[in-house]
């Protein structure tokens, strides 16, 4: 077989890989002049791009600092570049074919946000519908003032070529929560792994996975120009997603969304809700995750955390849903369960059609004392990459996370009827902002029958603004965007 190769020079440095990012600041911008916006990103900026190559790079240099305790902090700075339809129809001077259906609808298109359940855009953040967005830089790096002092040097160089639209910082969690999100839960543990990128760490044993757990996913259905997942087999490869245009190579889709968490509330909801169910406020956190705040997943940890597993990558992820027939160990409506089933449905192959990589950073600052109710926006600014926006990152949410007849055909233990799973607790919407539920919030483990139910009359986790892009390649960012 022809050893897959990716061009890592040419795929920006967020796709795969993630940026290396303490901070993060998020510049959504309006193209006012495109003649001198192509100008200053050919001569200036398409040259500071980051690359996958260079974040594989700088993650070596880090580990080997780790590895002999070298004390000296890196202080890598990253820049990567996405852009809407607005942006590429602004940025094509001969026109430009048409791309994924749900990319040229775009995220705040009404049929969108009807079939996701979204809410409406008159109660999104008032500046990002301020203007057209065209485009997104990602600046990131080690600190606020390091971030802040280059994106004012991108804006400066940028002058009046372009508006800004809307910004906004993200920045890991102080202290020990520094991997954990807004809720608490250590984040960034399950991400597909990549043929051709992600290394086995088991090769002779578990060729087909990168970490214990990790499935190895071919790269199409992150990157254009690459073989894609075959439709009904988990491991073989498939067809290459089709491209539009030849520059669509080594570009990705980005799905964006700023998410804001209700902590307080959540913290008093699910407070209430333990005493009312008389189980561990902790357990009950975990049964809606579907891991421990430490990241100890309860198909491996189901009645207590275990943060030596929740923080060993060997052993974090090295699970799968199907043998837990009757969510006796974790809900099917966990958070994790929904987003991706791995073998719990009638097909794996299928599951492995819907995966995305995450590649978001929280924002906002933390809970201040006496703070319950929120009085400080923040939340997670979600970001991830695919192929296809309609059959990967809108899949999960419409089809997984909004739909509580999925997963669909499980049975009672007393063979009493069918389970309605009910919505993803953390990002499930209901139509019109309707009233949610999930099954089984008390854990039958390892026996039992209880049957409880969850009510969740609001929502923890918000939209407030969303927005798809095309992150091209850099080659694409030389060429076909700026002549
Ligand atoms: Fe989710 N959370 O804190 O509860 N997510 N997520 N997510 N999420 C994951 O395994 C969270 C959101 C996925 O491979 C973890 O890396 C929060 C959206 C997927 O097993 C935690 C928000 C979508 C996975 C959270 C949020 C997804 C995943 C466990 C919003 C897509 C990997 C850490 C504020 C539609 C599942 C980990 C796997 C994991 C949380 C958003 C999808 C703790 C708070 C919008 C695919």
């Amino acid at each position: 077989m022809k050893r897959l190769i990716l061009d890592l020079d040419q795929i920006q440095g967020d796709v795969l890989e993630g940026l290396q990012k303490n901070v993060e600041i998020f510049l959504f911008f309006e193209i006012v002049n495109k003649t001198y916006f192509k100008h200053i990103l050919r001569r200036y900026i398409s040259d500071q791009i980051t690359s996958t190559q260079q974040v594989i790079d700088r993650q070596m240099t880090i580990e080997h600092r780790k590895r002999f305790d070298q004390a000296r902090s890196d202080r890598f700075q990253g820049l990567n570049l996405g852009l809407t339809k607005n942006g590429m129809t602004q940025l094509t001077t001969a026109g430009r074919p048409t791309l994924d259906p749900a990319f040229e609808r775009g995220a705040d298109h009404q049929d969108t946000i009807a079939a996701l359940s979204d809410p409406p855009r008159s109660a999104w953040l008032k500046e990002f519908l301020s203007g057209r967005v065209d485009g997104v830089f990602l600046v990131t790096g080690p600190d606020r003032p390091s971030v802040m002092f280059h994106s004012n040097e991108l804006k400066s160089l940028l002058g009046s070529s372009i508006k800004l639209v809307y910004s906004e910082v993200g920045s890991a969690r102080p202290g020990a929560e520094r991997t954990h999100e807004h809720f608490g839960f250590l984040d960034n543990i399950s991400q597909p792994g990549i043929r051709g990128l992600t290394r086995p760490s088991q090769a002779r044993y578990r060729p087909d996975q990168g970490l214990p757990g990790q499935d190895l996913i071919w790269p199409g259905e992150f990157v254009f120009g690459y073989p894609g997942q075959r439709p009904d087999h988990p491991t073989k490869q498939g067809r290459p997603p089709d491209m539009a245009a030849p520059w669509m190579r080594d570009g990705s889709f980005m799905v964006f969304r700023r998410l804001e968490q209700k902590v307080p509330e959540f913290r008093k909801f699910v407070a209430e809700q333990a005493a009312r169910l008389a189980m561990d406020p902790q357990l009950l956190a975990a049964r809606m995750v579907g891991r421990w705040r430490s990241g100890a997943p309860l198909e491996l940890a189901s009645l207590r955390d275990d943060p030596t597993l929740g923080g060993d990558n060997n052993r974090n992820n090295d699970f799968e849903f199907g043998d837990d027939r009757f969510q006796r160990k974790c809900p099917y409506a966990a958070h994790i369960r929904k987003a991706y089933p791995r073998d719990d449905t009638a097909s794996e192959a299928e599951v492995q059609r819907h995966r995305i990589v995450r590649a978001g950073i929280a924002f906002g600052p933390e809970v201040a004392p006496g703070e319950t109710t929120t009085r400080h926006e923040r939340g997670l600014m979600f970001v991830c990459y695919q192929t296809s926006i309609e059959r990967q990152f809108e899949f999960i949410q419409k089809n997984y996370a909004n739909n509580p007849d999925f997963v669909g055909g499980k049975q009672r233990p007393d063979s009493s009827g069918v389970v309605m799973p009910g919505f993803d607790p953390i990002i499930g919407q209901a139509s019109g902002n309707g009233a949610r539920q999930m099954d089984e919030p008390y854990p039958n483990y390892p026996a039992g029958s209880r049957r409880t139910t969850l009510a969740i009359p609001e929502q923890f986790v918000k939209l407030t603004a969303a927005a798809y892009f095309f992150m091209p390649s850099i080659t694409a960012l030389r060429t076909v965007f700026t002549s």
